[in-house]
């Protein structure tokens, strides 16, 4: 596995890359330019600038997230093709500077959804977490602003205030798309861009839906194994791959995730790895890496990569706030907890590698 942390760009990150280097084992920088929202074009300065400033510090930049699709892609409307032509033409500046693999989402409205940013775990370091009777009764602007509160002066992917600020018409826009309209839209998207991909060598590696359910009556297409399996089969290549996120699909199916990566193994490029707890009411907290600790067993997790040998990008995803850390960091994205979460993985992997040979 190559070993990635997910930064935030030139002048937008506190955790700088110098302290990234001292992070045993991280090979690679996951970026993605944050100030543009969904459509805009990408211009070929900008991704040199920032490809050359991570390889100024010895990393690689081989994995992009995200680059954002436009909610008309998504809604299948008019527009669809020049918002279309925007993407194939990122794919391929992107291409030109070295990029691999591109980590993006196909949820309408909303990217990831929590419900309280900094919610106090029993060790007194806090996390992300998702109340879900709250999300059933709640008014989806509420969330916003409490999300976009908490996020302070950060800038937060997927919640974009430019976006957000038109919440109740882009409600009105998706009342008639279903979970069927929704894939149908999504396999015109990959018809037009996996060849692109299969041109210039870029894989294309789609987030699943957090949380693995649908929210304010909004659909949501990658939350399980058999939408997975549906989502492969719309364009069978192996450029139409996975980002598999265990936190994301773990408070719908945390048991099943270990054989789920082993199923799909040969079209997963890019793994986020993270533990979740999940209460019998359905809420979940964002816990340590630790197996013991939530309801994702991160050593199996591990050992079904191994077993596959996995070659691909991984990264340690979200952590707790540590050390009141929390004053400082964008939510889920601090230092110290994703430090402690690629310790733990190398720990199984390096075990694991020890086996092997001594075998
Ligand atoms: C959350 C991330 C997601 C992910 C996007 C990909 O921290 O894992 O926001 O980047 O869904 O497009």
């Amino acid at each position: 596995m190559q070993m990635t942390w997910r930064w935030y760009g030139i002048n937008n990150d506190d955790i700088t890359l110098d302290h990234i280097r001292q992070i045993p084992g991280v090979t690679g920088i996951v970026w993605s330019l944050h100030d543009k929202v969904a459509g805009e074009v990408w211009e070929e300065e900008r991704i040199k600038e920032t490809m050359d400033h991570i390889r100024s510090k010895g990393f690689n930049g081989d994995v992009v997230e995200s680059v954002n699709i436009h909610d008309d892609i998504k809604l299948g409307n008019e527009n669809r093709d020049k918002y279309i032509d925007i993407y194939i033409d990122t794919i391929r500046k992107l291409a030109k500077e070295g990029v691999k693999v591109i980590c993006y989402n196909f949820m309408p409205v909303f990217d990831w959804t929590r419900t309280d940013l900094y919610k106090e775990l029993e060790d007194g370091s806090n996390a992300l977490f998702y109340e879900k009777a709250l999300v059933e009764g709640i008014n989806p602007k509420e969330i916003a602003d409490r999300i976009l509160e908490g996020a302070g002066d950060k800038t937060m992917p997927g919640w974009e205030p430019e976006r957000l600020n038109k919440l109740e018409e882009l409600f009105e826009k998706y009342k008639d798309i279903d979970e069927d309209k929704l894939f149908e839209n999504l396999k015109y998207f990959l018809e037009r861009i996996i060849p692109v991909c299969e041109e210039v060598d870029v894989k294309m590696a789609i987030h699943p839906d957090d949380p693995p359910w649908p929210i304010f009556g909004l659909p949501r297409v990658i939350r399980s194994r058999d939408h997975i399996k549906k989502f492969l089969g719309l364009v069978d290549s192996p450029y139409n791959g996975l980002t598999l996120c265990t936190g994301s699909l773990g408070p719908g199916q945390a048991s099943e995730i270990p054989s789920i990566v082993r199923e799909f193994g040969d079209r997963i490029h890019f793994a986020h790895i993270r533990n979740v707890r999940v209460y019998e009411n359905g809420d979940f907290i964002e816990v340590s890496h630790r197996a013991q600790d939530g309801n994702v067993d991160v050593v199996e997790v591990v050992k079904a990569y191994h077993e596959m040998d996995f070659k691909g990008y991984v990264r340690p995803d979200h952590g707790r706030h540590l050390w009141g850390e929390e004053k400082t960091c964008r939510p889920g994205y601090g230092l110290y907890d994703r430090a402690l979460g690629i310790m733990y993985m190398w720990g199984i992997w390096d075990t694991l590698e020890k086996e092997r040979a001594a075998k």
